[in-house]
Parts: structure tokens; sequence; C-alpha cells
């Protein structure tokens, strides 16, 4: 379409579209998945500011979209830009992007299927990371802990409720004045003791960070010794309120004292960074690391004329500013960041933060993973950031932000997710039960059933609100809590192995329907439920006081998870969903393995496993599993570790291991003793097992149960997941 423009400040481009369904675009708070075409304009520019019901521009910047074609293809673009930029929908339809720099550049997948765009586009930006086995454990966290006693008591009060806890989290209160690097000495100076006890039991640590450092302590003078700070790009413009002594910038953030801004593209940040960290490990032995404010946030700038102020100038006031500059309060893209003309990168590589400004948390994510890698010998961690770019999946996960303790804000982790996943970051969630607000006991256990099936599961609350770990309310929260998480804990060796499948290929954890079932229109549009692969679907309750639940389910076979019965009713329908219910159902074809769940990873790593055989209409279904000792580093790289592939057909199951490991991992202990078949035709009336040529063994027929009304098949026999077997069905 017309309208091509291209001058130094002001890039447009607009393109009609194929078909209607666009999805895409972030990071925004979207209220559908698929696109609203009627003229609506997205800012990406990242900035520190809660999901609220407006269309601005939150904390990340993913400039890449997908369409799904009327015949069912899908493509994607990436727009390679990280300028602030606005994107426009239209009705004929078509989109408009506008940018304030940089180049037009363009990457275009042209799948055809939804999952091989996203595969495609990994490829370019660099596949997920591959999370440590403990990360995909119940994790729980507040910000407002008054001291090491009160995180004491809600890891107790978890426990008396039975609720998995695989993580607990210290947000900025432990630090002494909101310093990085620093402990309250009055009330969390036990906490390193406390982190050193509750590892004995399995359970893991993790501290939050902020990139703003403190300008009067030791962390600070051992960065301007080694020039770490982002500065100003010319002394004329540096407001009045700044030192003279040195061009650092200097900002408001929550330590007690004013703040310098770490300049992550240098490699002496690099180094200090690793070195503060490292320090640090030595009083508090943490497993993972929070990164927060990264977009980067600084307080009040441009507010209050006594602080930090940005002159005018062509970058803080460009010729066209973007959407993102009307977002904040004082109508400047520079608004709750630092000045566009802040400086960064290498002496010989310097860039304005008009220029990078989406690409700080990036730039620390890319640091903090590293740093933690050396800091944690041989130990893979885990790196959570607020603020990312295309390609963070690479390095870090992300939890979607200060979302608001409202049903709402419930329903649009679930769009949130989604698009997460196709930017190529599956570790992904919400603040479970909500941030900002009071929760509700219904919100809160509603959540809680949902969150259980979040990629990156933690239960997150704003300082000053009520408590909202689920121990609180034991009879009803903590128990329908249990419940869904004890599934979750179950199906971890599933949701493990498509976090492989994520790794090595780049397909999604977290699936729309419409990945699945692109040629289905009405699919297309499904944002109120979501898969795990291909093979289970979630439809949970997302309003308040309801006991059911409006769903669709597409045209396959599919399985009620909890009864094992087939689905009759196809596509649009209600299902009963009293309140400790969420409704799943396994997809007919699909062989996920599984483990009996336990209060934690290092403990259910120890039960025996299980597969769940959903078959499909010819009776057959097929799956793997990737194990590996679920926290080395590179065991994927070195091939420490196994796969086991599943096969039914014919009436016959094959189980045969497809990748040893090489011999410094012993290969997996644990036996695979039950599997349950869902929709198995009429009852075995002779099953046989054989392994490595040898006889055939008959099984015993009290081994194996076969409900008719079900169709349920269970049977209970030991396989050592190290062989393969042949097991015959007559
Ligand atoms: O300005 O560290 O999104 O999860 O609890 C608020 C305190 C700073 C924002 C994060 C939130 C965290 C909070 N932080």
């Amino acid at each position: 379409m017309g309208g091509l423009t291209v001058s130094k400040q002001f890039l447009m481009i607009s393109t009609t579209l194929p078909s209607e369904y666009l999805y895409g675009f972030g990071e925004n708070t979207h209220d559908t998945f698929l696109h609203d075409m009627n003229y609506r304009m997205w800012p990406i520019f990242t900035r520190d500011i809660s999901p609220i019901d407006e269309d601005v521009n939150l904390y990340g910047a993913h400039p890449f979209y997908m369409v799904c074609e009327n015949d069912g293809s899908s493509h994607g673009v990436f727009f390679y830009n990280s300028h602030s930029i606005d994107v426009t929908t239209m009705p004929n339809p078509g989109i408009t992007l506008r940018t304030i720099g940089g180049m037009l550049e363009f990457f275009v997948f042209l799948g055809p299927e939804p999952e091989s765009v996203v595969k495609q586009y990994s490829d370019v930006i660099g596949r997920t990371f591959m999370p440590p086995y403990f990360a995909l454990g119940f994790q729980l966290s507040r910000w407002g802990y008054k001291n090491t006693g009160e995180i004491q008591q809600v890891i107790d009060r978890t426990r008396a409720v039975q609720i998995p806890h695989d993580i607990q989290y210290a947000d900025i209160d432990y630090m002494d004045g909101r310093r990085d690097f620093t402990i309250d000495p009055v009330n969390f100076g036990d906490l390193p003791a406390l982190v050193d006890e509750v590892k004995k039991g399995g359970l893991r640590f993790v501290i939050i960070l902020d990139p703003a450092i403190a300008n009067d302590y030791e962390t600070y003078e051992r960065g301007v010794a080694l020039s770490v700070y982002a500065e100003w790009a010319n002394e004329t413009l540096k407001p009045d309120d700044q030192p003279t002594e040195n061009n650092i910038i200097i900002g408001n953030v929550w330590p007690d004292n004013k703040t310098a801004f770490p300049d992550f593209f240098r490699d002496s940040t690099k180094q200090w960074w690793t070195e503060e960290i490292r320090l640090f490990y030595e009083r508090l032995k943490f497993d993972a690391l929070w990164i927060d404010m990264n977009e980067v946030a600084n307080f009040d700038t441009n507010q209050y004329s006594d602080k930090l102020y940005c002159p005018p100038n062509q970058w803080d006031d460009p010729p066209y500013e973007t959407m993102a500059a009307h977002t904040g309060p004082t109508n400047r893209l520079s608004d709750k960041t630092i000045c566009m003309v802040a400086k960064f990168g290498e002496k010989n590589d310097e860039r304005l933060n008009y220029e990078v400004h989406n690409l700080y948390g990036y730039s620390q994510s890319i640091v903090t993973q590293e740093a933690a890698r050396q800091v944690l010998t041989g130990k893979r961690s885990m790196i959570l950031s607020r603020s990312t770019f295309a390609g963070s999946g690479k390095y870090t996960g992300h939890w979607l932000g200060d979302n608001f303790s409202n049903w709402k804000n419930m329903a649009d982790s679930i769009i949130g997710m989604m698009e997460f996943n196709m930017f190529g970051m599956p570790y992904i969630g919400a603040d479970i039960c909500g941030f900002v607000l009071n929760t509700t006991e219904e919100l809160c256990e509603r959540w809680m059933e949902i969150g259980a099936f979040y990629p990156f599961s933690r239960n997150h609350n704003v300082q000053d609100a009520i408590d909202q770990d689920p121990g609180v309310w034991p009879d009803t929260v903590a128990a329908s809590g249990r419940k869904a998480l004890n599934i979750r804990y179950r199906l971890l060796p599933y949701l493990y192995t498509l976090f492989y499948d994520s790794h090595t290929t780049g397909s999604t954890v977290v699936r729309p329907l419409y990945h699945e079932f692109s040629q289905d229109r009405k699919a297309r549009s499904i944002d109120k439920q979501f898969m795990w692969g291909p093979a289970l679907l979630i439809s949970p309750v997302l309003q308040e006081g309801k006991v059911s639940v409006d769903v669709y389910i597409p045209v396959d076979v599919w399985y009620d998870y909890y009864t094992g019965i087939r689905v009759t009713v196809l596509g649009s329908t209600t299902l009963s969903a009293p309140r400790d219910h969420i409704n799943l159902h396994l997809r007919g074809g699909y062989i996920l393995p599984a483990q009996k769940p336990d209060l934690n990873t290092m403990l259910s790593r120890q039960n025996n496993f299980e597969l769940l055989v959903p078959l499909n209409d010819q009776n057959s279904a097929s799956g793997k599993m990737f194990w590996d000792d679920g926290e080395s580093v590179n065991t994927i790289e070195d091939g420490l570790y196994q796969i086991n592939k599943f096969e039914l057909r014919n009436n016959v199951l094959t189980i045969t291991v497809e990748k040893e490991s090489t011999s410094s991992w012993p290969g997996i202990v644990q036996k695979l003793d039950t599997i349950e078949f869902m929709g198995w035709p009429s009852p075995p009336l002779n099953i046989t097992v054989q392994s490595n040529g040898d006889e055939d063994i008959i099984i015993d027929s009290d081994k194996y149960f076969y409900v008719a009304e079900t169709k349920r098949l269970t049977l209970l026999y030991e396989f050592d997941m190290n062989q393969s077997y042949t097991v015959k069905f007559e």
C-alpha cells in the first residue's frame, strides 16, 4: 500500500494482509488473541507500566506478527528494529508500521503451519534456554515480607497444606536500603542460614536484583572504577541536578539513595556484574536470579524540576513522537525511564538510548545468564526478566508483570502466555492470584487452578496486600490448588519434554488451539483455553461465581483427564466446573510421559514413571520422553540425556530407548510402573511382554484392569527405562 516514507527520524510502511487473522506484536495488553482490525494502534517501547485496560506499551518489545491466511496456511513477519514503534491495524485488512529510526528491515517466515512459523522465527532470534527441572515446579513470592521469619512461616504453612513447593523468592525487602548485593542486617541477617536449611529438603531460592545501583556504596564505586554506567552523550545536555565530577547519569529508583544505571553493552560491565554476583553468592546461595525494573525504569523523570529532567533535544523530542510518548505522565518518551540522550556501548561503538532503549533488559539478561552460569559452576540456572526483546528467550523467562487481582487480568494471562510462546519465550506465566490489589478467596482459588498450568507457575503479591499464599485458605485455595498442582507435577515429564522440543526445534510449549487446528476458523480465535503441546487441552473457569465453563472442543478424539471418558459433544459446549475443578482433556493419539507427584521436584524425580495413552480412532498413539539429571549445564550438547519413544499400533506397544546417554550419566533408575490407556475398545484376554530377545512373559491378569463403561485399561507392570520392550495385547 502507499505511504512509504524513509527519513532519518521517521519511517513508515503499510501493507495489506491476506486475511484478517492477525496475531502477535508486543508487549501489550491485548483483550483478544486475534487482533481487532478496526484502526487500533499499539505502541512498542519498553516501559515500567502495569497492564491497565488501555492500549499502552508494556515491559518488552516484540515487533513480530503472524497471519493465518484463508486457506489455513500461516506466515510470520519480524520487523527487526529496536526503536519506538507504532503498529496500526486497518480493516481492509492491513497494517501500518511506523518507527523513528534505524531501517525498515524484515524477516518473512513462510510456515506454512503455525508451529513452523514459530520454529523459523526462533531459528533467527535464538531458541529458548533449557530450564532446570526445578524451575517447572510451583513457586511462592511476595513483595513485603518483613523478615526471614515471615518467609519461614510461609514455607511452613505451605508444607502444612501439602502444596508442592519448589522455589521460594525474596523481593527487594531482603536488601539493605534496597541496594543490590546487600542484606538488611536487622530483618534478614539470618536469610542465608534459612536458604541453607531449606535447601536440604529440596526447596530452591531465588533473589531479585534491580539494575539501578545506589551511588553510595562499594558496589557502585567498583563500577565507577571500571566505568560501567550509562553516561550523558553530551555535557551540554546535562540537567543542573547532575553531578559535575563525571558524566554518569544519576536517577532515582528503589534504593534509599540516588542511582546510576549499568550499561550492559560494555565488556567491563559484564566483568563487574559477574564479580558482584559472585561475591554475593559467597554470602547467600541462591539458585536463580530475578531481574526487575530493566526497561530501564527510573522514577519521576521530567515530573519535578528538582529531579532528573531531560532537556529538549531532537532525540527526547523527535518530530514524530510515537504513541509511547503519550502514555507517560508528561508525554515524553523518557517518562519513567532515562533520557533518550543517554549513551550506551563501547567507546568505538556508542549508541544513544534513543536507538537501544528497547534492548536494555535484553542486554542485562545475556550478561546475567552468563554470570549465573559462571557463578553456579556446572549448575543450570534460571533468569526471570521483566523487560525482554526478540531473542530474549535464549537467556531468560518472563512473568507478565504487575497484573491486578481481578478476573479480567486472569483471563488476559492466557493471551499473554500464547503471545510469548509465539515470541520464542515459552517460560512464561502471570502472578498467580494477581499482584496489585487484594485478591479474593474465589479468585485466588481459580487462579491457582489455571496457574498450575502456566509454564512458569508462581504466586506473587504486592506489598501491603493481604497474604495470598495458598496456606492462608486451607480448605479452598489450598485444597483446589493442591489438586491442580498434583496434576501439574504428575505431568512434568511431559512439560519438560515440551521444553526440550522447544529448545531444540523452536516449537511452542503453551499452544493456542489455532496452532493445532488452523483449518478450523472457530479455533483460530479461541483465547479462553490453551494447550500444553499438542496433547493437553486446558479450559479454566475465568468468571466469578461460575461453576460451569463454555468451551470449544475442535473435532478430534478427546478424553476427560479425570474420568478417562471420551468426549461425545464436540464444538461449542458447556462443561461442569465446580470450584475445585479445572477441565482438562487429553487428545487421542498421543502418549504423555508422567511421574507420581510429590512435594517438590527433588522428591517427585525419585518416584516411578507412568504413561497416559489416549487412543485415536485407529486405536494408536505415540509419544516420547526426554530425561536428564535436570540441573547440569549443557546436558543436551554433551549427550548426557536419554530419550524414550513409545508407540502403540496394531495392539502392540513398543517402548524403545531412542537415545542412550553417554556413560557419565548413569541413566534413569526409576521404573515405569503404570500405563493408563483411554478409549481401549474391549478387554484384552492376554498381555505379553518381551524384551531383549528374551522369552515372552505373560502378565498376570491381576496386573491389569479394564473398565467397560469408561473403556479404560490400566496396566501395572515394572518396566526398566533403560531397556526396550514389546507389549502385545490379544
Ligand atoms: O516498582 O520489587 O514487577 O514483581 O514485586 C515495583 C518490587 C518494583 C515490580 C515487579 C514486582 C516486584 C516489585 N517491582
